[in-house]
């Protein structure tokens, strides 16, 4: 594990000071912050020139290995399989038995380093949330709890020691579009730190989430994702187990349901259209967040599994993971992901993987809505695309561990 503590005061003091010098021009670390908030073409850019190689290497090892052993046969007469198993106990309310299986996960997308190339998994099955968590979910979970979250608390001063006190705002980061066409080379032109923003205030302290109670919430740091989770008595998915499910019992296909982005003439995700960032002309009816289960449901019935907002799972990101399980060359059984995080655009900052897009997604800037595609960002931060939802292993009681009724005065305390 890193020093978290150490990751946070490296990112924050130079945030905080940026706050206090010029309105609307954030510091290096805002940019830095900025920058982790969504896998785009930039970034996918800047990913291309730094990570690649990596990628590459590990690709290309898989490579050589299918090409020139007995693996490459084994691999071409390997079918996915969906378990044939019952649910084994009643549905817990709002959850859906997705019955694992093994099937092929990532890409082969060659814009996608870090999600190529597929390879084998099985998984046990499981149950998981039919929609991402929704606003109102997390405001009985607080009710209950009084848990604040990451993008409530004040940062405190041991933590920022070369901060001046009037620095430590707490606050969030939140997608601010231009009102013109801009280049893409750097999302700091669109996405900006907004103290006072949190998962009630999704756009800053003047916004609220009354009329969006059945949307999802957002502004969600991983601790705060686990945080519920438990409280649930459920947990975060592994990235295994999100692909697995979001394939809705499909293989190998480009989007969760089918071949073609937009079957019909429908939408079938809460996308981004028009021109990214600057003019969203909403065909698919939605600027931003939609109420959970606005578009169809996928194979198992699970919702906004592409699109609405990025979820976060419980897997460290490293970039070159799916490479090394590739060339292990056998199947990876219930994979937890990798033991440490490497994102080669930024060493030295563990981030844990986003699944699924979100609402700011395009095939401009980032189509990682597509089956496979992956996210990631630092454990604590959350954005207003950024949510998560929970899974449930079959036997488990779901008792509100409540944490005991226990309430969250240390967070409390924080404030
Ligand atoms: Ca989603």
């Amino acid at each position: 594990m890193p020093d978290l503590r150490e990751a946070r005061k490296r990112k924050w003091v130079p945030l905080l000071i940026g706050i206090g010098m010029v309105v609307g021009l954030a510091g290096a670390a805002i940019y830095r912050k900025h920058r982790v908030q969504t896998s785009n073409a930039s970034e996918a850019g800047v990913y291309c020139e730094n990570g690649i190689g990596a990628a590459k290497h590990h690709a290309g090892m898989a490579n050589e290995l299918a090409a020139g052993s007995h693996v490459a046969e084994a691999q071409s007469a390997w079918v996915p399989r969906i378990n044939d198993n019952q649910p084994p106990e009643r549905a817990p309310d709002g959850m859906i038995w997705i019955p694992g299986g093994q099937f092929w996960m990532g890409t082969q997308e060659d814009q996608m380093p870090d999600a190529k190339p597929w390879h084998r998994v099985y998984i046990d099955g499981y149950w998981m949330d039919k929609t991402e968590v929704t606003n109102q979910q997390f405001s009985t979970f607080v009710s209950a709890t009084g848990y604040v979250t990451v993008a409530e608390r004040k940062p405190r001063q041991e933590d920022y020691p070369n901060a001046p006190p009037e620095k430590l705002v707490a606050g969030s980061v939140v997608f601010s579009p231009p009102d013109h066409p801009v280049a893409l080379d750097n999302h700091f032109r669109w996405w900006n730190y907004v103290p006072g923003s949190n998962w009630r205030h999704p756009e800053g302290p003047r916004s609220d989430i009354k009329a969006r109670m059945n949307h999802p919430v957002v502004h969600i740091a991983y601790e705060d994702a686990v945080a519920y989770c438990n409280w649930a008595g459920k947990r975060l998915p592994t990235e295994a187990e999100f692909e697995f499910a979001s394939r809705g019992g499909l293989d190998r296909k480009r989007y969760l349901w089918g071949d073609e982005f937009m079957p019909s003439g429908k939408h079938m995700a809460n996308t981004f259209q028009g021109h990214f960032p600057d003019t969203n002309t909403v065909e698919d009816g939605y600027r931003a967040t939609s109420p959970v289960g606005s578009f169809p449901s996928n194979g198992y019935g699970l919702f906004d599994m592409a699109g609405n907002v990025w979820e976060w799972t419980s897997d460290w990101y490293r970039a070159d993971y799916y490479g090394t399980l590739a060339t292990r060359g056998d199947i990876a059984i219930n994979p937890k992901g990798p033991a440490d995080s490497l994102d080669p655009s930024e060493p030295g900052v563990w981030k844990r993987v986003h699944r699924g897009g979100s609402f700011l997604c395009t095939d401009q800037y980032c189509a990682r809505y597509v089956a496979g595609g992956r996210g990631k960002g630092e454990v604590d931060t959350g954005t207003n695309h950024l949510g998560f939802r929970c899974v449930r292993e079959p036997g488990r009681k779901v008792e509100k561990a409540a944490a005991a009724n226990g309430r969250f005065e240390a967070r409390q305390g924080e404030l």
